[in-house]
């Protein structure tokens, strides 16, 4: 993802007027405490020693590491994003460390780092699929959902048409409710909220060609800690998108008849 193209995607996200985000200072004043784990998140326990600092703001990809830290029950605190210590300046940014000089960014890397720091109990064969689908949500899934220009401008998802990788995306989630068999985890984090931002930049989407993607959307869509990260007003506007999908819409008739 280039640099320009989150800058974009906050853009799209703050000048949608339907969408309205709640207020969360995006500038550091915000101490966002965050202590209670998933009740269904398989083998999650409690996060080990972490002091994790978080440099991001609502209408960004900041939120979902917000919500991988609910899930695993990690407490973290926001940063002041005047002093963001991003080599490139963006969101989102992490510390960690008594003296806060562990440094992660690329959100992909911190999900990671949160995950390795949590004591989830987790058989190897479950971290390794794990930390594979969130690499293929930064990698793989991000440039399907994102379609840029040269320059890095997002002009349109790749969700519009046909996709191969999809296809298989949708298979996977036919028999299973999350992406790994053995329940919900950080995976889902990486892959839905992605996935989940398309409707919000792109309001007409239809996904229905992909019904099991559109039922997995829901579901981690409706997890409560996805609402406390993305805020409820997000959570029930895209409720009610997956559920129009695939259903006509209502026909725009003159005068109200
Ligand atoms: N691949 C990076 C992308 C980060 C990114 O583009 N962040 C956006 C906000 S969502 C940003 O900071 N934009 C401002 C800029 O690029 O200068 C990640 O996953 O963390």
């Amino acid at each position: 993802m280039k640099l320009y193209i989150g800058l974009s995607i906050a853009g799209i996200m703050t000048s949608v007027s339907a969408f309205t985000l709640e207020p969360r200072s995006a500038t550091g004043a915000c101490q966002l405490l965050l202590s209670r784990a998933g009740r269904d998140y398989k083998g999650s326990s409690s996060s080990l020693s972490m002091q994790l600092t978080l440099y991001g703001s609502q209408g960004s990809r900041s939120p979902l590491v917000n919500w991988a830290a609910y899930e695993v029950g990690a407490e973290l605190t926001m940063g002041d994003l005047s002093k963001n210590p991003h080599p490139f300046g963006q969101i989102p940014c992490l510390t960690d460390g008594e003296n806060n000089d562990v440094l992660v960014f690329e959100s992909g890397a911190i999900l990671q780092h949160i995950y390795s720091n949590s004591d989830t109990g987790d058989s190897d064969i479950r971290k390794a699929a794990i930390v594979s689908w969130i690499s293929w949500a930064n990698a793989s899934l991000d440039p399907i959902c994102f379609l840029e220009t040269p320059d890095g401008k997002v002009y349109d998802t790749g969700l519009k048409k046909p996709n191969r990788r999809i296809d298989t995306l949708d298979q996977i989630l036919s028999d299973q409710e999350y992406l790994l068999p053995s329940g919900f985890s950080l995976a889902d984090v990486a892959v839905a909220s992605y996935l989940l931002y398309v409707p919000l930049f792109f309001g007409d989407i239809d996904l229905s060609r992909w019904p099991n993607i559109v039922r997995y959307m829901k579901r981690c869509v409706e997890r409560p800690f996805y609402g406390q990260a993305f805020g409820s007003q997000v959570q029930q506007r895209l409720t009610i998108a997956l559920e129009g999908m695939g259903k006509e819409k209502p026909k725009k008739s003159w005068f109200g008849l």
